[in-house]
């Protein structure tokens, strides 16, 4: 086994690439980015995912067999440039699963989001099959993705495993410029003893999952059977659900001083066209997904790591 990971040095990629070296070895997971890693931890090469010549190199010389996809524009950096976003996401991807076929690769991971999900989508629970109108061009880029997956699949029997992913709260890395952000930048604020201004509205409810359980349904999914994989567009997969306030209040427990302001920006609106909370029944019927971080959990977690003193539950 031999696994590449686009976008390695991401906010996912971070950590994924160290829970996969962990687990199966550090020169088993090469890890690829458009810019070079802060630090050396393991084989690496430059790889922009639109250079398909490149990408075919370095899956035949490093003879590669798996692929985690996760180079891509998110949310909110990919409205300023949206033909570059869709040209990204879905190009990438799309190489991506042409050369897992023509290489008869294992398995590949497509991370896939709450994004695909718009404004006719029931906002609250929403079930795994639903109407899906996202009004950003990463939401469309991810939606059409998770169908080249299923078709690639159900064509080629290119074994290809996706998720939902809510927005990802971790303290390894920085987030890459999506809606969520602000989820990871509260607790930094935080930490500094810095206000903190807040580009969504207090009560803006959105699905979220801690990075560790992130990363654990990611190897839980890539090692299941193929035979209980009923879903191949992507699953639905639940955590959290918090607002900047919820979140604010409980960081403040820990530190007293901490204080908020709210200045929406054009991410309220985004935000807004998504989902609050999310039904994942069918990832834990199908391969036994259950989160484990709860938001009190969570930002303590959150806190210790980050350097902060944290207050046990009374
Ligand atoms: P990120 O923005 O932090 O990292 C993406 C990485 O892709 C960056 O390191 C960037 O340099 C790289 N990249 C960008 N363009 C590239 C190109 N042309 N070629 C190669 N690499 C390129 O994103 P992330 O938060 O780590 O997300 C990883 C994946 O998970 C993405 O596909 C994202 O859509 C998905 N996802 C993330 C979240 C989240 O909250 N972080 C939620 C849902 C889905
Ligand atoms: C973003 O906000 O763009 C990402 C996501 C939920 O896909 N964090």
């Amino acid at each position: 086994m031999k696994i590449l990971i686009t976008g390695a040095n991401g906010q996912i990629g971070t950590a994924l690439a160290a829970a996969l070296r962990d687990r199966y070895g550090r020169d088993k997971v090469l890890c690829t980015d458009i810019y070079k890693p802060k630090e050396d931890h393991g084989p690496f090469e430059m790889l922009d995912i639109l250079n398909v010549q490149r990408m075919s190199e370095i899956i035949e010389d490093h003879h590669i067999t798996q692929v985690y996809h996760l180079a891509a524009i998110l949310s909110a950096n990919g409205e300023w440039n949206p033909k570059k976003t869709w040209n990204v996401n879905l190009n990438g991807q799309l190489s991506i699963l042409e050369l897992a076929h023509q290489y008869q690769m294992d398995k590949v991971f497509f991370p896939s989001t709450i994004a695909i999900f718009g404004s006719t989508t029931p906002k609250s629970n929403t079930p795994q099959h639903t109407a899906a109108e996202p009004s950003t061009v990463y939401g469309m880029s991810k939606l059409a993705g998770e169908l080249w997956c299923q078709y690639y699949h159900s064509r080629y029997e290119v074994d290809v495993r996706s998720l939902r992913y809510p927005g990802i709260i971790g303290w390894q890395s920085a987030p890459g410029g999506g809606t969520t952000d602000y989820a990871v930048e509260i607790f930094h604020a935080a930490i500094r003893q810095e206000a903190y201004t807040s580009y969504l509205s207090e009560d803006t409810f959105l699905p979220m999952l801690y990075m560790d359980d992130a990363i654990r349904a990611t190897i839980e999914l890539m090692e299941a059977p193929a035979g209980q994989i009923s879903i191949r567009t992507s699953y639905n997969l639940s955590g959290l659900s918090v607002s900047p306030g919820t979140l604010y209040r409980e960081i403040k427990k820990h530190l007293p001083d901490f204080t908020i302001r709210y200045e929406e920006d054009f991410r309220q609106k985004i935000a807004e066209s998504w989902t609050e909370s999310i039904d994942d029944s069918v990832a834990r019927k199908d391969w036994g997904w259950r989160e484990t971080f709860d938001l009190s959990r969570m930002t303590q977690d959150m806190l210790a790591h980050l350097g902060a003193p944290v207050r046990p539950e009374t």
